[in-house]
């Protein structure tokens, strides 16, 4: 068992920041994921034009070997699309596959794209007082369909750990795109 001490973090309601500064999010760009967005021209340009932030997120500085452990914090994903696909996050699996997570929404509107490693595929709206459950087997990529950031807290299995490979190689089965000013989900043509 780990030596963690007893602790309080703060995490806004609405901007998900930790706004004392006591832990600091991790930042992903376009230029971060190229490759994972179905138009790769589209992003290529808007790396040029400015390269936006995506999403940030935060990761604690605990132990990642022992199962007692839970990872905790906020993801905040910005609005905005790359081509007509909306930004998301990378996705992953976890990689002790069978470790599931809970994300809860604190502000904004999105959409929690899941399939397993055997091609079943689902996904989930999520909104601002809504817990979302993620199986384990699940691989899990967060989506903003809103204008306004989406904003989720997590937890997870400390040791769960991150198979972010598999999705690199091959994407998703399917893509969340903006079909007629509403969010659609249509299979990946790169599948
Ligand atoms: C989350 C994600 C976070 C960022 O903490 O790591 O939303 O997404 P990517 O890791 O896919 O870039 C989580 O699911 N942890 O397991
Ligand atoms: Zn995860």
């Amino acid at each position: 068992m780990s030596d963690v001490k007893p602790f309080v973090l703060d995490f806004d309601l609405v901007s998900g920041f930790c706004t004392s500064g006591k832990v600091k999010p991790t930042q992903r760009r376009v230029s971060d994921m190229v490759a994972q967005f179905a138009n790769e021209t589209a992003a290529r340009a808007m790396v040029e034009g400015g390269d936006p932030l995506l999403y940030e997120f935060y990761g604690l500085d605990l132990p990642e070997d022992d199962s007692g452990v839970l990872q905790f914090g906020t993801t905040i994903l910005y609005p905005g699309k790359v081509g007509e696909e909306y930004f998301m996050t990378k996705g992953h699996f976890h990689t002790i596959l069978d470790t599931s997570e809970i994300y809860y929404g604190l502000s904004g509107h999105g959409m929690m794209l899941m399939e397993t490693p055997e091609g079943q595929v689902d996904w989930k709206e999520i909104g601002p007082g809504e817990a979302l459950y993620v199986p384990g087997r699940w691989a899990h990529r967060s989506i903003n369909t809103g204008t306004e950031p989406l904003v989720m807290f997590f937890v997870y299995r400390g040791d769960a750990g991150h198979d972010y490979g598999t999705i690199e190689e091959k994407g998703y089965r399917k893509l969340v795109v903006e079909r007629d000013g509403k969010p659609a989900v249509i299979d990946n043509p790169k599948w």
